[in-house]
């Protein structure tokens, strides 16, 4: 665990790719060699065994560090240099905490690599967003309700990643930092609506690590400038 906290501290952008969204040569090129510090492979509907070996061997001509966050048991290809696990807090499903991880160790934990593994501790706060649909999630907490379930995962439950998810909106920075500000060991990652330099900057504030996802498919030379913008943004 050491090891992999380690890789993830140096992680102050990231970009997400979608294994079912098209990415031609020429963009993943730039997204690579943008000076990220990491690719997260990722999505929350569509991703497939073969799609998501497509991805990870076109990426792999590059140095840049690939994970892959598992949403789906099928599409769990090795190769990857770190596996990160969503464990939903703001759910009332269970399923989506600890039930399908509970399967899935059951059926397949011989063979998995535990210490290329780090949980990240969900909270959802797009109620319009697959994930939030998918999984159930209450996604309309305030700053105070928001900030007690980022000290469940960094002070009961020692996570060491909270992933603070707006998906498809550039979410309530106030509440952001009030998670921020909450934590003492866990690594806050911020995702959600990034699409210039403006938002990015203001993510990079009151997050650790920014994670940049659409904007790569809907404007790539907008998602390049936000790899500057958040590493010349110091955190609040
Ligand atoms: C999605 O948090 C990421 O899981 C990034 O969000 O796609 O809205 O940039 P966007």
């Amino acid at each position: 665990m050491e090891n992999v906290k380690s890789c993830l501290s140096s992680w102050r952008h990231v970009f997400k790719l979608d294994p079912d969204r098209e990415l031609n040569d020429e963009m993943l090129d730039a997204i690579c060699m943008s000076g990220s510090d990491a690719i997260l492979v990722g999505g929350s509907s569509g991703v497939t065994y073969e799609n998501t070996v497509d991805l990870l061997s076109r990426i792999r001509r590059y140095e840049i560090p690939c994970a892959l966050e598992v949403s789906d048991l099928e599409a769990v290809v090795p190769g990857f240099d770190l596996y990160l696990i969503p464990m939903v807090l703001n759910t009332n499903d269970t399923r989506w905490l600890v039930g399908q991880h509970q399967q899935a160790i059951e059926q397949y934990g011989f063979m998995i690599p535990w210490d290329m593994l780090a949980a990240e501790g969900y909270i959802i706060l797009n109620g319009e967003s697959t994930a939030a649909r998918v999984t159930g999630a209450e996604a309309g907490l305030n700053s105070r309700e928001a900030a007690a379930y980022a000290q469940i995962a960094d002070k009961l439950m020692r996570l060491p990643i909270i992933y603070v998810e707006y998906s498809g909106t550039f979410g309530d920075m106030e509440l952001v930092q009030s998670i921020y500000r909450t934590v003492s060991q866990s690594q806050v990652f911020y995702g959600g609506g990034i699409d210039d330099v403006s938002k990015a900057r203001q993510a990079a504030r009151v997050s650790h690590t920014v994670v940049v996802g659409n904007v790569v498919y809907d404007n790539w030379a907008a998602a390049l400038e936000t790899v500057q913008a958040v590493k010349e943004t110091p955190l609040s």
